[in-house]
């Protein structure tokens, strides 16, 4: 007989809680967990599935080492040896900026970026790669100048808000807060309230909507920029708000006034009545915003969120209740990098520096491959599959292949795993201690700490143990006494004076924590995640100590331990805060805890975006006349995690969407395979024609071209996508990628 077991899930950010039947060390069945306070036991159909990613064919269990064209399975000693004797080869032949790491745990296992994130540093290198940096760059690079932190990430308070404004978000199929379809279809069902969707498609979320936008692609910053005209030529602003909030406000005011919004919306191909109807409710209601990557991953990325903070402040609807506010975390997803610190790197042959810390992914292939001394010669893969999820699948292909190291971490054999030199197996998000810092939360801070709840075959690691033995290896880790290991085997409260004392002695201790964490509590736990976790409790800021004493934890020195308890006791997940609505705005961490509403360095490009010029930026090329939504993420994909096909049989996962009266121009029926070309490439794929789809507008799914069993499934759209449309931070365009599509 089985035995329900309490987990999450790894496959969105949302990591709703999961119960899973557990029988002969496989999951049986699946149900959502209602004793988990973030998803009160919604999941959706890829939770569902959880079996299909923890149980299948490309599961890796053996360290392996490529010999010729195969994989030669190795023990653990030996893979750490030759990783860390390579790895110190390169950076002392060429410098620290050889080295780079991508990843940092996925959607479901951040554990592992603290560890990774200090052997990097360990090693001398600043680059670190991840996906946040090819969707959310321009917006975190935005709020670290108008609230102060990179860290920033503000989301619409759903429970309170009267109008949710939606731009470019799907979230009926994407989800992206908890339980997004109920929520969504809560605000679309309450006569009082009011669901707005700005979409090219007729959406999932378009469909269940008050009020649908069928924006023409690509030009949102333009209608942004109009909805704030309209606010201010009406005098709908809150000008309380505007004096007591925001600062130099008068320095951005005139670039919309001196704006034709008429000519303007019919570039838009809307109309001018709704928009300023639209923008009136937006003004007066208490209203909250979503926009993501229909806005993130498009033309005019970053003054687009510019532009939406802007709109947000001028009504006053951020840090207030039923507007955009500030959630809590228990570890934010980066840090602050300020690109004019001389000390910040900036890449050698992009330029590019990095937001949050991180670098992006389309520019990898340029830094492998450009003449620069410092180019980057040795990568370490984790949490990531470059190769189908990143723009240019072959520049990825051919700048892997000119690398002198190649390392995978990872639970399967992925397409990039199969091109590395060493391949090394973790334990999944069901096998190990683990958890992550998504915080989208409010007013309570949730988190949880997932334990094992299933056993490992073969010898995979803990992701964050692999990095600390490549870092004891190469000597990173400092010596560590047999007091220390004797304290940790006493308990944490020997263990707490015991550390302290120990960094007092010893300098490198502090910088090294979750080394040294991880080589004593860690070995005494069973898990170096946990004693991470542990550690990052004894060393909170006060404002997470003032939201854990109001979700009722101890407001003194017993409080980490108290946490820490808690949560190894709930592995369902528990409130770890509580923020303050009423005091949302001292989040703020602008010198003068206003929200900054002027960015010199984007005013230009915002000044150049009026009808005229973006009718002419937008005449489509006679060659690629249709607009490629290059990724839609879909209840039938799940990034690139499933790797089991079977979880989508008998359905239609990837196919090129088009509307009917494209199809019939282009003679083109539905079923038929048809050629999609691109400036990157072209591929062959079913045609499926919809009216969900807008005219001059065909999408793909993102995280197709899965190899499963030597046999390709679906189109990998990064075929279709080169990494030079991309724009100042390096964020792709995927969803404006000219293309022409005939029959075969
Ligand atoms: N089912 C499922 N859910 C997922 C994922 C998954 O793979 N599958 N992945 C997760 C991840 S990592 C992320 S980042 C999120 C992404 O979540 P979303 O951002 O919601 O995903 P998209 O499918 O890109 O949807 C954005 C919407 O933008 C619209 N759009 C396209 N072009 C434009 C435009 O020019 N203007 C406007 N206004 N809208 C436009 C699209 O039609 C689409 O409806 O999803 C997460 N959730
Ligand atoms: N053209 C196009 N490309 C896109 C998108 C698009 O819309 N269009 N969407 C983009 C978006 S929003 C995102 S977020 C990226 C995501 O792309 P990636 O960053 O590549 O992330 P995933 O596909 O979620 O997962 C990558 C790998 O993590 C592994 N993995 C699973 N569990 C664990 C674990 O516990 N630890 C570790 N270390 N690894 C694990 C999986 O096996 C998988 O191979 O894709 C992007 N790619
Ligand atoms: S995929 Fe996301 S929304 Fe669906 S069950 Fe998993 S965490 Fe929840
Ligand atoms: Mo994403």
């Amino acid at each position: 007989m089985g035995e329900w077991k309490k987990t999450g899930c790894v496959l969105c950010a949302q990591n709703c809680g999961l119960e899973v039947m557990v029988e002969n060390n496989r999951i049986v069945k699946v149900r959502g967990d209602r004793s988990n306070g973030k998803s009160q036991g919604y999941l959706c159909r890829k939770g569902m599935n959880i079996a299909n990613f923890q149980h299948n064919a490309d599961r890796l269990k053996y360290p392996l080492k490529r010999v010729g064209s195969g994989f030669a399975r190795i023990s653990w000693e030996q893979a750490i040896d030759e990783i860390a004797e390579k790895l110190k080869t390169v950076v002392d032949s060429h410098g620290p900026r050889s080295f780079a790491f991508m990843g940092g745990g996925g959607q479901g296992s951040h554990f592992e970026a603290a560890f990774a994130l200090r052997l990097l540093r360990g090693l001398g290198s600043q680059y670190h790669y991840s996906a946040l940096a090819q969707e959310f760059s321009g917006y975190f690079w935005v709020n670290g100048r108008t609230f102060g932190r990179q860290s920033f990430h503000d989301v619409p308070d759903v429970a309170e808000t009267e109008l949710l404004l939606v731009i470019g978000w799907n979230g009926m199929q994407s989800h992206q807060i908890p339980q997004a379809p109920k929520e969504l279809q809560r605000l679309a069902r309450d006569p009082d309230k009011l669901l707005i969707v700005v979409d090219p498609r007729k959406s999932e979320t378009a469909k269940i909507a008050d009020l649908h936008l069928p924006i023409r692609p690509g030009t949102d910053a333009l209608l942004l920029r109009v909805m704030i005209a309209i606010i201010l030529r009406n005098g709908w602003e809150n000008r309380e708000y505007l004096a007591a909030h925001t600062s130099a406000f008068d320095r951005v005011r005139s670039l919309f006034l001196d704006f034709d919004a008429e000519a303007a919306v019919k570039v838009c191909e809307l109309d001018f009545g709704r928009v300023t109807e639209v923008s009136r409710l937006f003004a007066t209601r208490k209203s909250s915003l979503r926009y993501d990557l229909g806005i993130f991953m498009n033309r005019h990325s970053a003054v687009s969120s510019y532009l939406a903070t802007i709109l947000l402040a001028i009504c006053g609807r951020i840090g207030t209740r039923g507007g955009n506010v500030f959630p809590g975390h228990l570890m934010p997803l980066g840090g602050h990098s300020d690109e004019s610190n001389p000390k910040t790197w900036h890449a050698v042959a992009s330029g590019l520096a990095p937001v949050l810390g991180t670098f992006s992914p389309n520019i990898m292939p340029e830094e492998i491959m450009t003449d620069h001394p410092d180019r980057l010669r040795a990568v370490i893969v984790s949490g990531s599959n470059p190769l189908r999820s990143y723009a240019d699948t072959q520049a990825y292909e051919e700048a892997f292949k000119r690398l002198d190291l190649l390392v995978t971490v990872e639970v399967a054999m992925t397409e990039t795993a199969a091109m590395s030199d060493y391949v090394l197996p973790i334990r999944s998000g069901y096998e190990s201690h683990d958890g992550t810092f998504f915080a989208v939360t409010y007013p309570e801070v949730y988190f949880q700490m997932r334990q094992p709840v299933v056993e490992p075959e073969g010898e995979p690691l803990e992701s964050g143990e692999i990095y600390l033995r490549l870092a004891d290896r190469l000597g990173i880790v400092p010596p560590i006494p047999e007091s220390l290991h004797q304290a940790a085997a006493a308990g944490t409260a020997p263990f707490g004076k015991a550390l302290m004392q120990y960094a007092m002695t010893e300098p490198a201790a502090l910088k090294n924590i979750p080394f040294v964490l991880g080589k004593t509590l860690g070995k005494a736990m069973g898990s170096v995640h946990k004693s991470l976790l542990w550690g990052l409790l004894q060393n909170t800021p006060k404002s997470f100590r003032e939201n854990a004493a109001r979700a009722g934890f101890p407001a003194d020195f017993t409080l980490a331990e108290t946490i820490f308890r808690t949560l190894t006791d709930h592995p369902e997940g528990i409130a770890i805060g509580r923020l303050d609505p009423d005091r949302n705005m001292e989040e703020l961490r602008t010198e003068d805890g206003r929200i900054n509403m002027h960015i010199p360095e984007l005013i230009d490009e915002l000044a150049a975006i009026d009808a005229a010029r973006e009718e002419l930026a937008l005449a489509p090329d006679p060659a690629f006349p249709l607009v490629l939504m290059a990724g839609r993420h879909t209840s039938m994909n799940a990034n690139t995690l499933m790797r089991n096909p079977e979880w989508n049989k008998g359905m239609r996962p990837c196919t090129l969407a088009m509307h009917p009266a494209d199809a019939e121009a282009l003679h083109l029926l539905d079923g038929q395979r048809v050629r999609i070309t691109t400036e990157a490439g072209s591929e062959e794929i079913e045609l499926e024609i919809t009216d969900t789809a807008r005219q001059g507008h065909v999408a793909i799914p993102h995280g197709f071209g899965l190899v499963y069993d030597r046999k390709a499934h679906g189109v990998n759209v990064n075929r279709l996508t080169r990494n030079t449309h991309r724009d100042r931070f390096g964020t792709p365009m995927h969803r404006y990628v000219p293309c022409r599509v005939e029959a075969l």
